[in-house]
């Protein structure tokens, strides 16, 4: 495998397996049962052993965060933005390392992963500053005379947080905290392909002076450990991001016992390519929003809707760029595109393709498993030409696979793009801005992006979308504020 000698260098310190363990109640924890996770790159590099609770562990780490809150909710605001302030300072000092084993765990490329590492250092220093702004709040004269109202925002209390393994420290991040800087505490649960990427954060956060019990980290299954957060009547609110499967069955779970929840799930993102659009950079936004990060992004780019005057130049240019990407090992410099996660989500993204042709969509590009030198979950990208009704253009896959669809003029192209079921982030590439203003007033999704791949968001402004997307309060900058804190109205006879 060629992997270059800044790697090699940086590999030296990170190669062992890492020997993760739960964080419950301010202790190193083993667990009831141990899991392997191993580098979808090379499959036979183990990279972590990790602790594996069961429901009785998992509660004591919800005990020990119920505890804690009443401590942590009353800590002043500089307190916490110090903690939050370090956590981010020792993650973005370490960011090449994170991203190397974050590269190694997830298999996106080093250069993204260490991008990532630097994006979750930077939430903790954005999440600092949001501790001492608060989650605002107002004061009003009531309508009786002599009395003022004063509307507060308080901790939620105890909050469960389930992540998925495509974004291994940033999503963690933009969920730890904002949860953390609004004064709530922690149970948090990584899914099970990164439990290093958990590991390592909560590593982090362990030295950050917290009170006991604040901050938690279990690890396991989501049947086992999730449900127990899901369920547990001492947690107050649930924020997941993962699949709608999953999120559905949250969803109802959560309200049986009337807890807060957040849910980030699917896409099917539509990139709208208008005739007047400069055709390179819409071919750019199409193939990073598409197929990089192996297209395992819940804002993937996977509906490319091209206006039929452009629609076969497009095609030529995109398949020309596939043929040009470097799909291989996650820390080989110049990989544009890494494996796919595990051999589970390699035969679904097959299992796709294969129902692609199948139901008649026109094989355009690739699809293929790839073998290289190391034995890896490599394939190459997908390109379809495909009608609306058919599932390569409905369905979620979470792969490097897209199709393109032929749109007679805007306004068809504009009802294709809100023909799905999601409504998690649309694109258009237009040099008209009356067109490029219409799409993002009329798209039904909860981003939009305008000569831009419809992945790449960022940290300081509202994550989230509509329809089967996500359901609850937007994640990210100021607006997190609206799931981490509950409103309390005070009245008083002055
Ligand atoms: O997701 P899950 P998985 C999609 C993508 C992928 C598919 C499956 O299509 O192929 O989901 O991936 C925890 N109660 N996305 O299996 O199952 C689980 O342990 C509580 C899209 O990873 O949704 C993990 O921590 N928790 C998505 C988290 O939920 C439960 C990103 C997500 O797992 C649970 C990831 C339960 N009953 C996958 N069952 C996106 N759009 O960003 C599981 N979990």
């Amino acid at each position: 495998m060629g992997v270059d000698s800044y790697t090699r260098r940086t590999l030296k310190r990170s190669e062992l397996t890492q020997n993760a363990r739960h964080y419950i109640n301010g202790r190193w924890e083993t667990g009831v049962t141990t899991g392997l996770s191993e580098n979808p790159s090379d499959t036979r590099e183990t990279v972590a052993e990790y602790a594996r609770a069961d429901r009785s562990q998992t509660e004591l780490a919800i005990r020990a965060a119920a505890d804690a809150a009443p401590h942590w909710s009353h800590t002043t605001p500089q307190r916490r933005a110090d903690v939050l302030d370090q956590i981010g300072s020792e993650i973005l000092a370490r960011r090449e390392e994170l991203g190397l084993l974050m590269a190694r765990e997830e298999g996106k490329t080093l250069p993204e992963a260490v991008g990532e590492a630097a994006r979750a250092g930077h939430i903790f220093k954005f999440f600092a500053g949001e501790a001492l702004r608060g989650g605002g709040g107002e004061t009003l004269a009531s309508l009786r005379p002599g009395v003022q109202v004063d509307v507060t925002r308080e901790p939620l209390g105890v909050v469960g947080l389930i992540t998925p393994w495509n974004f291994p420290l940033a999503i963690p991040a933009w969920k730890i905290a904002p949860a953390l800087a609004h004064g709530n505490t922690v149970v948090f649960k990584p899914a099970e392909l990164v439990p290093a990427c958990g590991w390592a954060l909560a590593e982090i956060i362990s030295r950050a002076a917290l009170p006991a019990g604040s901050f938690n980290l279990v690890m396991g299954s989501g049947r086992e450990v999730g449900q127990t957060l899901v369920d547990s009547p001492l947690v107050d609110g649930i924020s997941f991001t993962g699949s709608v499967e999953t999120g559905e069955l949250i969803l109802q779970a959560a309200a049986r016992r009337h807890a807060k929840v957040q849910l980030e799930m699917g896409g099917k993102n539509p990139l709208v390519v208008l005739a007047d659009a400069d055709l390179d950079r819409a071919v750019d936004c199409a193939v990073q929003g598409a197929y990089f990060s192996t297209g395992q992004r819940c804002t993937a780019s996977s509906r490319l809707i091209v206006e039929a005057p452009v629609h076969d130049a497009f095609v030529v240019r995109l398949r020309h760029r596939l043929a040009a990407l470097k799909i291989g090992h996650a820390l080989e410099r110049g990989t544009d595109i890494g494996p796919v996660v595990d051999r589970v989500q390699l035969a679904r993204n097959l299992a796709a393709i294969a129902a692609a042709s199948e139901e008649g969509a026109e094989h355009v590009w690739g699809g293929e498993p790839l073998q290289r030198a190391t034995q890896g979950h490599f394939m190459s990208p997908a390109l379809f030409l495909a009608r609306p009704e058919q599932r390569v253009a409905r369905d979620e896959i979470f792969g490097p696979v897209a199709c393109v669809l032929r749109a007679d003029d805007y306004e068809h192209a504009l009802d294709l793009a809100n023909d799905t079921p999601f409504g998690l982030c649309a694109g258009i590439c237009t040099t008209s801005l009356s067109r490029a203003t219409h799409f993002k007033r009329h798209a039904r999704v909860g981003m939009t992006m305008v000569n831009l791949p419809t992945a790449g968001v960022d940290y300081h402004v509202p994550f989230g979308g509509r329809k089967a997307s996500s359901y609850g309060p937007r994640e990210q900058g100021r607006h997190a504020a609206e799931f981490y804190t509950t409103v309390k109205t005070g009245y008083v006879l002055a």
